[in-house]
């Protein structure tokens, strides 16, 4: 069974976990770079982790489908002083970024993990992470998120999908990352529509085949609105449901928004794996 080495941390990957979403972008807390938005964040932050969560990632760029780019300064000034009053106060701290400086200014400032969805791809990035002894998330996408849902295509999504997790994987082994401290992502809704999504679903086992941990993100994505109807904000049933389908496959990590929900659901997800019946 697995146990992710992410910093000073050791989390057992025996059930699933749970990764809480705290974004510091203009869209989540006024300007994403104030000291009030700084202190709501931390403020929402500690309250995902009341509910049970076990990772907080904070981003300070949204990376949703024609997302603005955010200058690095930016994204410093958003995300280092969260990072640094969750990781002060004991909080598995992972920074979500694409961008070796801000991995490397997260990291001093006490992440012990990088969620990257270029999969350590920017110039630089394999180094930042190798110079540390961080976990990290290899997400695949297709495109960037400016233009990824203008056509995605695939001739088979979940090999190619595979491939270049395989193939990240072992760029960060070379770079002496060990695999103790990797996590693979396919990176749902990241160049992706919704046949893509589904087969990825379906067939997620297929990527646990790699021998790593997967985490799964689906929390209030497009292809939950596109299955249900329902609006961003009244997505969280789905996401439940789509998240325990994305356990049953294999994941043991979960990225999400509503954390007291999803614990909800592990907790009878985990008392029926565990139940000790005598069958
Ligand atoms: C930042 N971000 C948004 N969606 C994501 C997903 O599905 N996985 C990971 N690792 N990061 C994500």
């Amino acid at each position: 069974m697995f146990v992710l080495h992410a910093g000073p941390h050791r989390l057992s990957l025996a059930r699933p976990i749970v990764m809480g979403i705290v974004n510091v972008t203009p869209d989540s807390f006024s300007d994403g770079g104030r000291l009030a938005d700084a202190q709501a964040a931390i403020g929402h932050a500690l309250k995902l982790q009341e509910e049970g969560a076990d990772i907080l990632d904070v981003g300070g760029e949204s990376t949703r489908p024609g997302a603005a780019k955010v200058p690095v300064a930016d994204e410093l000034r958003r995300v280092v002083p969260v990072v640094e009053a969750l990781a002060g106060r004991g909080c598995v701290v992972s920074v979500d970024t694409t961008k070796p400086e801000v991995m490397r200014a997260a990291l001093s400032a006490g992440a012990a993990m990088v969620n990257d969805v270029m999969a350590l791809g920017a110039p630089s990035a394999l180094d930042a992470v190798a110079a540390s002894d961080a976990a990290v998330c290899l997400m695949h996408m297709q495109g960037d998120p400016q233009s990824m849902q203008q056509a995605p295509a695939y001739a088979d999504v979940v090999v190619e999908v595979k491939q270049f997790l395989a193939d990240r994987v072992a760029a960060c082994e070379a770079a002496g990352i060990s695999r103790e401290r990797l996590v693979i992502d396919p990176g749902f809704g990241f160049g992706k529509a919704l046949e893509h999504n589904l087969a990825l679903l379906r067939h997620l086992d297929r990527l646990a085949e790699l021998g790593l941990p997967v985490l799964a993100g689906l929390s209030r994505k497009s292809m939950l609105g596109a299955l249900t109807g329902r609006a961003v904000d009244r997505r969280e049933f789905a996401g439940v449901a789509a998240h325990l389908a994305a356990v049953a496959r294999g994941a043991r990590l979960l990225r999400v928004h509503d954390v007291a929900a999803m614990r909800d659901a592990l907790a009878i997800w985990n008392a029926v794996e565990e139940q000790q019946d005598g069958t």
